[in-house]
């Protein structure tokens, strides 16, 4: 018996040596905040990383915890341009399901041009649509960290708003992307719930390659679809950027076909809109070619996500 537990002990090393390291319950999160900071803060004034008095976020907060945050009334001017702007232009470039969420959280969730909605209030709701909570993040952070909080349907968003001269662009996340790109679409249980959790699930414990080989960019972030016979947006990085949505919709960029083999490995430009974007025939082809992709990805190991526990359990060793 001791040998064989001995066995099992080398094979955990094993293991545990190959496969990165991933959380496996919430509360795992404040080793999960990694930051990439492409601009040096000290010398940078204008990012937004700079503003440093909301990156003092409280880890392991969720739900009614999170922490609420004062926005100057520069911030609230910056906030209104930019949402005033792309409400103008969601019902030409935005798609259905985008503009139907969009209507809602003006109606039920405090969304209005004066009020820079809190995470909190925020979090509560999509709690009772999709499941989904969020959790203060300081900044970008790694893709790792990011998409390992998504499979526990935690979604890690940004306090802090860009600068107000840069209202059409951030090259970085920020809580208008956050707020007018992802939260709406993070409502619709029927078409982000299970992929993007999947994606989540597929990236614990996978090596970096294979991490950027999720799909992310090209659909949670960059993707556009087709509907009735014309193309919209679905993306959060375009629906945050009126610069970005207006060109994304032109015929300047690019626009191929959505293959997912092809999107995954196409490079991401983190500091300009994006040269090619893909087309899905419609939100549900997303959906389905997707899910069978990440389905086909070959992982260290299989995981569940144990709804009631919020845990991640791992099955077996492939
Ligand atoms: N470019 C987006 C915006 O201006 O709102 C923000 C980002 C999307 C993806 C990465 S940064
Ligand atoms: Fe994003």
């Amino acid at each position: 018996i001791s040998s064989l537990r001995k066995v099992a002990e080398d094979l955990k090393i094993q293991w545990e040596e190959k496969v990165p390291w991933f959380p496996k319950k919430t509360g795992d999160f404040d080793k999960c905040h990694h930051l990439i900071t492409r601009f040096d803060p000290n010398l940078n004034h204008d990012h937004p990383v700079s503003q440093t008095p909301h990156l003092k976020c409280a880890l392991s907060l969720f739900g009614d915890l999170l922490p609420r945050v004062e926005y100057t009334s520069q911030e609230v001017s910056t906030w209104k341009e930019i949402y005033r702007k792309l409400r103008t232009l969601y019902p030409t470039y935005a798609c259905k399901e985008y503009l139907d969420a969009f209507h809602q959280l003006e109606e039920y969730c405090g969304y209005a041009e004066d009020h820079i909605p809190q995470l909190q209030e925020v979090s509560r709701f999509l709690k009772e649509r999709t499941g989904f909570q969020l959790r203060p993040a300081a900044g970008l952070l790694s893709t790792r960290d990011f998409l390992a909080s998504l499979a526990f349907r935690v979604f890690q968003s940004t306090q802090y708003i860009r600068h107000s001269s840069s209202p059409m662009h951030s090259p970085e996340p920020d809580c208008c992307h956050e707020l007018l790109g992802h939260i709406p679409m993070l409502t619709i249980s029927f078409y982000f719930f299970c992929p993007l959790q999947d994606i989540g699930l597929a990236s614990l414990g996978s090596c970096d390659t294979d991490i950027e080989k999720l799909l992310y960019w090209f659909t949670v972030e960059f993707g556009l679809c087709k509907q009735n016979g014309t193309i919209k947006a679905y993306g959060a990085g375009l629906l945050s950027s009126y610069g970005e949505l207006m060109y994304a919709l032109s015929s300047k960029p690019e626009h191929k076909p959505f293959e997912p083999e092809v999107a995954a490995i196409q490079p991401y430009q983190d500091q300009a809109f994006q040269p090619i974007y893909f087309v899905s025939e419609s939100l549900e082809d997303t959906k389905d070619k997707l899910r069978k992709y990440i389905q086909k990805i070959q992982r260290p190991s299989s995981v569940h996500f144990d709804p009631f526990t919020c845990r991640v359990n791992v099955l077996d060793s492939v």
